[in-house]
């Protein structure tokens, strides 16, 4: 019944420039050597290849953040642009969630002329400032909002025009922290946002049902892109901006059945987990079971 996904290729975003704590850097390169991943993956009979892993330009004083990310994020839709091309299955590990302007750009660049495609957005926070309201500049606070076409335009316009998704074809899962400009953009636009409170009130696989026939709808496929700091920092302390009363990692893998079951899931992407910050290498392990639970719908 379940279609299980054996093989996934997988991409690291080594970069932290667009965060205000650049630690999450190197998240992808632990994962890569990381033991737990290889032995959930081989539990679970999955193939998998590291089929990049991008570093930006670090060189510094040389060039602004935002040259530097929109750098990065062009390789790194070029990437996701050739393996959906290929039809192949693929997990970018970030990094900095300012990786998932590369990364569905390049999904866009490569499924436009055939149809839209919609994006689960499972954070604590909303991604979805814009320069203008953004107090501190950072892009990774706003990815999701350039994606829709509002930000700097050598973001939104990655490999293609903009915007690269439609706002009917998008929702928040987990949202708990944010501002007043990014909350009024997701407003104005009718966003469905599943507050940490619905989600509590409800259950999150009741949620992810919903969700998953929100971008079905009118769309060719959607993606699925899981800030780690969605969970609850007590089970995930590895990452740098936690949010107290997220989701239950748990719950979380379990929902993911309703997505690892599903033929039109075309990509994903777990991002944010910051190794410095880790505790005994639990989030790390997170970050494997979430993988296993998107690529399966089994749990570790
Ligand atoms: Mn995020």
């Amino acid at each position: 019944m379940v279609s299980k996904k054996h093989t996934v290729h997988l991409v690291g975003s080594a970069s932290g420039i667009a965060a205000a704590d650049a630690g999450c850097w190197e998240g992808p390169l632990v994962l890569e050597k990381s033991a737990h991943l290889q032995k959930a993956l081989s539990n679970h009979h999955i193939s998998y290849s590291w089929d990049a892993m991008l570093e930006p330009n670090r060189a510094e004083g040389a060039q602004s953040p935002l040259k530097v990310v929109t750098e990065h994020c062009q390789k790194l839709a070029a990437v996701t642009s050739k393996l959906v091309h290929e039809k192949a299955f693929f997990t970018v590990f970030g990094g900095d969630h300012s990786c998932a302007i590369g990364t569905w750009s390049g999904v866009h660049h490569q499924l436009s002329k055939q149809g839209d495609f919609g994006l689960i957005w499972i954070d604590a926070h909303m991604d979805s400032h814009t320069p203008e309201t953004s107090e501190t500049g950072n892009i990774h606070g706003m990815p999701l909002a350039c994606l829709l076409g509002y930000g700097h335009p050598e973001l939104i316009t990655i490999l293609g025009s903009a915007p690269k998704i439609k706002p009917e074809h998008v929702c928040v899962i987990g949202a708990r922290s944010y501002e007043p400009g990014e909350e009024a953009l997701l407003k104005r636009l009718n966003i469905r946002t599943y507050f940490m409170d619905e989600v509590k009130q409800r259950g999150l696989d009741a949620i992810m049902t919903e969700a998953i026939d929100l971008v079905n709808k009118g769309t060719i496929g959607y993606g699925i892109t899981i800030d780690i700091d969605g969970i609850d920092p007590n089970e995930a302390p590895g990452t740098g901006v936690s949010e107290p009363d997220g989701l239950s990692a748990k719950e979380l893998c379990n929902a993911l059945k309703h997505v690892s079951g599903d033929n039109r899931l075309i990509g994903s992407e777990i991002v944010e987990f910051d190794p410095h910050r880790d505790k005994n290498a639990k989030t790390e392990k997170i970050a494997a079971q979430l993988l296993v639970s998107i690529l399966t719908g089994e749990q570790v």
